[in-house]
């Protein structure tokens, strides 16, 4: 009885997009507080095959429930951890405080079985974010605990509608139960990550939504898988994207109508929906000269009006915008190394030389500038308000998605978009560049979670 209530209640957290409703806690000093809780619980990931599997879940929910929270305003997420083992949160692309950024033994000491932590947190830039584990994130980030934060802007673009719209990978067993046997297995570690067999949109698989002729939607499309890419087509013709890792960008229809997202990327698309009553189009998850099909918009018998809007929606520019970049640069060189066909022959752990079969015993197999792991010293220590450009070369074979904390910076093959997150294929060389001016250790890492786990991971600190 008390699994059959569980069961609904996670369903029942997906159907409703699980909005939490702002100010949930009437704090005495006028802060909206959300309450977000961590614990185990069953959750059926495939449609037919027996059983559900244990997964660790936010609020009962895969993924997590949706968190709105305004820009420029105080927020307290009350987190407790009802796990039995440590964790914490991250809120992946907030420029937030530093002590609110989730990374256990860097910004905070992990947030122990049965203990709570209050995330205060003070957003500035409106947009699609999320949030997840920052603790051996391998498994508990595959084990299910992300979700959907977004920033609202002060104003609410005109839109009809708008649709979140989380994108995971999982690996399931001829059972159709979460595979817990293959966790942490080393060729994951040093190949690609944990790629699965199962993609979920919001954590359902064949996911349908009705719509209606000539309605403008937002769709706000984060992937929340440990390690897959994703390359996705919505095949409606009437496409344009307006912000990529929460940042408005001016809006475009994408190459071939291909959204291209690495693990941790957002990106946001307003559709005009463009069929007729009874029409059907789809997103399809594109894997070499495959096309899967990963969800459905139906069209409904109505009409939301005679025909599509032509003129594209502007999101409002944060105050991001205003961070000029300068000519100047303190150039930092990031060569990230290591991994299965590289010529690796070695990286310092803790100060000490390793062979490469001393760095496979303890799991590390990915090195940044010949260290694999976290440095005990920063790659690089500036003062606040100093222009940085992160020389990345990614000598490995194999595609990273490089993530830094704390800010957003720009491409220099990319200039005018912000991102925080960048997918560097192999042999790929690109400057990050970004001013420096978010006090406090911030983290540099791959954000293929198997990848960090095994070594490809550094900081910097800005004083
Ligand atoms: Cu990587």
């Amino acid at each position: 009885m008390q699994r059959r209530r569980f069961l609904q209640a996670a369903a029942g957290g997906l159907i409703g997009g699980a909005l939490l409703p702002r100010g949930a806690l009437a704090a005495a000093d006028d802060r909206a507080t959300v309450l977000l809780r961590a614990a185990s619980g069953l959750y059926r990931l495939h449609p037919t095959k027996t059983g559900p599997s244990t997964l660790m879940q936010f609020n009962a929910s895969i993924p997590g429930p949706v968190l709105r929270i305004p820009r420029d305003r105080e927020t307290v997420v009350r987190f407790d951890n009802a796990l039995d083992e440590p964790t914490s949160v991250h809120w992946h692309g907030l420029r937030i405080a530093n002590a609110m950024d989730g990374v256990p033994g860097m910004t905070q000491p992990p947030v122990e079985p049965g203990r709570s932590f209050d995330y205060v947190l003070n957003p500035p830039d409106a947009g699609t974010y999320w949030y997840h584990t920052h603790l051996r994130s391998w498994a508990q980030m595959a084990l299910g605990l992300a979700g959907v934060l977004i920033v609202e802007e002060d104003t609410p673009p005109a839109v009809d509608r708008e649709m979140v719209i989380a994108i995971d990978d999982w690996r399931i067993d001829r059972e159709g139960l979460f595979d817990d046997a293959s966790l942490g297995r080393l060729h994951d570690w040093s190949h690609a990550g944990r790629i699965g067999n199962l993609i979920t949109v919001n954590g359902k698989t064949g996911t349908r939504y009705e719509v209606r002729g000539g309605e403008r939607i937002r769709l706000r499309l984060v992937n929340i898988a440990n390690a897959r890419t994703m390359s996705l087509k919505i095949n409606e013709p009437l496409l344009q994207v307006v912000a990529i890792d929460g940042q408005p960008v001016e809006p475009f229809a994408p190459r071939d109508g291909r959204i291209t997202l690495a693990v941790g990327q957002r990106v946001d698309v307003v559709v005009d929906f463009a069929g007729a009553p009874g029409h059907s189009s789809t997103m399809e998850l594109l894997v070499r000269d495959d096309a899967y099909a990963i969800a459905s918009f139906d069209y409904g018998a109505t009409i939301a009006r005679e025909s599509p809007l032509e003129s594209p929606l502007r999101l409002p520019p944060n105050p991001l915008h205003r961070v000029r970049l300068p000519e100047e640069y303190l150039q930092v060189p990031l060569r990230m190394q290591g991994g299965a066909m590289s010529r690796f022959s070695g990286a310092t752990v803790d100060g000490r030389e390793m062979t490469v079969s001393e760095l496979v015993e303890r799991k590390l197999v990915w090195a940044m500038n010949g260290v694999a792991g976290l440095p005990r010293e920063p790659l690089f220590r500036v003062e606040r308000g100093t222009a940085v450009s992160l020389e990345l070369d990614n000598e490995t074979s194999w595609p990273h998605a490089m993530h830094v904390h704390g800010h957003h910076f720009v491409r220099a093959s990319a200039p005018g978009i912000w991102r925080d997150t960048v997918l560097l294929g192999r042999g790929e060389r690109d400057a990050l560049r970004f001013v420096a001016d978010n006090p406090g250790r911030w983290l540099i890492h791959c954000h293929m979670a198997e990848h960090m786990a095994g070594g490809m991971l550094t900081w910097f600190e800005v004083t």
